[in-house]
């Protein structure tokens, strides 16, 4: 009897769950939380978690650390890697024992097109001095963003990406990878599997080092030969992914929107982004 009540408790009917690689789509209703947790919690795992706050994105620091820490990877052992260049305007946030920030100072910038894509840089270099020390796994968040819903290990595997929340009904024609052949992140039209948002990716340490190296290096290529894609960093990272499939994908359930209500498909919001004046908070 216990066994029927399990099993049909976590079907999904109306979401696929499975990519063509047999990665998982995490969905609520696709995992058992309880189960997990009885998996990674006595593992003691060790989890980094990196966050960009340059500039007037400061702001955000305090919703994202006070709701992660009521949602995310509650009981796990996280130290929040907080790169910025206001060091002294980072809030005291209570953590739970076992949890610590770190502060990274980082120039700030101009342009926002350079913030967002200097962090695959900052991202490698700080893996190889010192978190490949100290983490088991790593998680590289945006920061203009907050925690609603449970975040746990459920979202732990090699190679992390999530499905960006504007494009999850859209097929492959219809995202917005780099089309231009002169771009180190051009796509050729015909090809892709989803389009992941740049705001989450997360994997083992050294899988999202290769991943950051990556990047750095295609966006740098692109720079010397005077082209930026599209989306810049989030641009490389889905040609990456493409050839690099993920091992697990994060449902847009992880990457919501505030200004998007649910829907059939997303019956929970975990994290979303915040509303926010692009004009007024960018440095340009
Ligand atoms: C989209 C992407 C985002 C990223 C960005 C690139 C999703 C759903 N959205 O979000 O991940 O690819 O476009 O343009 O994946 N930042 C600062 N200071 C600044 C500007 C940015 O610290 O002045 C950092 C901060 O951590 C922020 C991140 O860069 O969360 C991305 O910022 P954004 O506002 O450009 O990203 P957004 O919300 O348009």
């Amino acid at each position: 009897m216990e066994l029927i009540t399990f099993c049909t408790s976590f079907l999904r009917t109306n979401v696929v769950a499975v990519t063509p690689w047999l990665a998982p789509i995490v969905w609520e209703g696709t995992f058992n939380p309880l189960v997990v947790d009885s998996i990674y919690k006595p593992m003691h795992l060790s989890i980094a978690t990196t966050v960009f706050a340059v500039g007037k994105y400061v702001r955000f620091l305090r919703d994202f650390l006070e709701t992660a820490e009521k949602h995310f990877m509650v009981d796990f052992k996280v130290r929040y890697y907080i790169f910025t260049d206001r060091g002294g305007d980072v809030p005291a946030v209570v953590l739970a024992p076992g949890r610590k920030v770190t502060i990274i100072p980082v120039p700030g910038s101009n342009r926002w097109q350079e913030i967002s894509s200097r962090r695959m840089e900052m991202i490698q270099t700080t893996i190889e001095n010192q978190i490949g020390k100290e983490a088991d796994y790593i998680f590289c968040l945006d920061v203009d963003t907050k925690f609603h819903g449970r975040w746990g290990a459920e979202t732990l595997s090699r190679l992390v990406a999530a499905v960006h929340p504007g494009y999850y009904k859209q097929t492959h024609e219809h995202y917005p990878y780099e089309r231009r052949p002169a771009s180190r992140a051009y796509i050729p039209a015909g090809e892709g599997d989803y389009y992941y948002g740049g705001a989450t990716i997360a994997g083992y340490v050294g899988d999202v080092h290769k991943l950051a190296k990556y990047c750095r290096e295609q966006l740098e290529a692109d720079a010397a030969n005077s082209i930026e894609a599209a989306w810049q960093e989030e641009s490389h990272l889905n040609r990456y992914l493409l050839y690099n499939k993920p091992t697990k994908i994060l449902s847009p359930e992880y990457l919501w929107q505030d200004f998007k209500a649910k829907t059939n498909e997303v019956q929970i919001i975990r994290f979303s982004q915040v509303n926010k004046n692009y004009a007024e908070v960018r440095p340009n």
